[in-house]
């Protein structure tokens, strides 16, 4: 017991120097917002990755937070959330391709403002034969081969996998064919490559999860003390507006839901961009003309994918293309200003028989009746989170699960998508 008190105080030394930078850091944070805020809607090419790291960093610091204040609840992922910097954004992208994930993962080799430590394949869309090459292809179209890819689950973590090939085609790209990889992934399996990197760089690296979050659980399972030296997460998952897969559940929170939980309960700042958004984000013939117009490889490649994807869809009988849900999330971390943002505490249906996978975002502002604004931040401090009746069989007798209301994530709840092509395709075609 001794020796478990001592390992678990580590943590907690870390978010003690986190607050303490914070409050020095505060006053830059603000100057940066303004300046973000005046040269906001046009991202010329004068921005130096100066600019854009502080408009990335101090707009997740902000942004998400306009709708309460909870302060006095000091949730870490304020802290860490705020904890603005000048230093390269270290990131590990996890990532089961999947068409949007390919984009997604160009995307991100095309933003200098992103230190990419590593990418690692998870099974989701299709099966991890075909996530990790089509991983290890991204990687080389993009000239990027410096990046370890590694292996990850072959399963979720309790349950069998379900795959999504209806809609990435049966290679995961929508039928768009690649060469054979002559990368290797690294030897090293993906939760023990992002435990690695997390503890190499303590605080400073966020998860970009767009696939199901079977890896992620299975680090922090591994390694207690993770949760509370990670960055933050930020996921492509999850919906508070209805599925994709089931009428209840997001397809990478169906597949992995019990990994899905882990990480919400956590303790790491979660950003979801679910499908509130990203089904707001449908691909179109005139976004492809212009990433086929692309005299670089990385435009070819992406307009290769998305010209099958389209294709695909609309073989399927789809009247439009398909949604850039993973390019979403990963522009969500590059550029949060364009997207809406509401806290949640948010937590994963899984023992449903028909909902397993649903996300659930419990807020002071989601009942059926409003309060006076002054009365919102007591509400939400005497909310209890409410789970279902107890059964007469249960042992449980209240319906209580949390007894106070505390928020664990930033849901994205709107998104301007005009503002988040003009960075995908400008980035993808190298037009800007
Ligand atoms: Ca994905």
């Amino acid at each position: 017991m001794e020796r478990r008190n001592e390992r678990s105080c580590a943590p907690r030394v870390l978010i003690l120097v986190f607050r303490a930078r914070h409050r020095q850091s505060a006053r830059y944070c603000l100057k940066a917002e303004l300046k973000v805020k005046i040269m906001d809607t046009k991202v010329s090419s004068r921005w130096t990755r100066r600019n854009f790291v502080a408009s990335a960093t101090t707009t997740l610091a902000f942004s998400g937070f306009a709708n309460y204040s909870f302060a006095t609840q000091e949730p870490a992922m304020n802290q860490r959330h705020s904890e603005a910097g000048n230093g390269p954004l270290h990131v590990i992208v996890d990532t089961d391709p999947g068409v949007d994930d390919a984009l997604a993962l160009l995307l991100a080799m095309r933003s200098p403002e992103l230190k990419i430590e590593a990418i690692t394949a998870v099974a989701g869309n299709v099966p991890l034969e075909l996530t990790l090459p089509n991983a290890l292809r991204m990687v080389e179209i993009a000239g990027r081969t410096e990046i370890p890819v590694a292996a990850g689950a072959q399963a979720p973590l309790v349950r069998r996998l379900v795959t999504a090939a209806y809609a990435h085609g049966e290679n995961g790209l929508g039928g768009a064919v690649f060469p054979e990889p002559k990368i290797k992934a690294v030897a090293e399996p993906a939760a023990e490559l992002i435990r690695n990197i997390v503890r190499k760089y303590p605080g400073e690296v966020t998860l970009l999860t767009i696939g199901p979050l079977t890896n992620v659980a299975a680090a922090l399972n591994s390694d207690p003390e993770l949760a509370g030296i990670m960055r933050s997460l930020v996921m492509m998952g999850g919906s508070l507006s209805g599925g994709n897969i089931t009428p209840a559940a997001e397809f990478n929170v169906y597949v992995d839901p019990e990994a899905a939980r882990i990480v919400f309960q956590s303790g790491i700042p979660v950003t979801m961009v679910g499908l509130d958004v990203t089904r707001k984000t449908s691909l179109t013939d005139e976004h492809v003309r212009v990433l086929e117009a692309g005299q670089n490889a990385v435009s070819q490649a992406a307009g290769k994918i998305a010209r099958n994807a389209i294709q695909h869809n609309r073989e399927q009988g789809f009247l439009v293309g398909p949604n850039m849900h993973d390019s979403l999330a990963v522009a969500a971390f590059l550029d949060p200003s364009f997207l809406k943002w509401k806290e949640y505490y948010v937590d994963v249906e899984t023992a449903g028989e028909l909902t397993a996978g649903e996300t659930l975002g419990y807020s002071p502002s989601a009942g059926d009746l409003r309060r006076r604004p002054e009365m919102e931040k007591q509400a939400a401090l005497n909310m209890p989170i409410r789970g279902s009746a107890p059964t007469l069989a249960s042992t449980r007798t209240s319906p209580v699960v949390r007894d106070k209301f505390v928020p664990n994530a930033k849901v994205a709840v709107d998104v301007d998508s005009s503002r988040f092509f003009e960075l995908l395709i400008g980035r993808l075609s190298g037009n800007k």
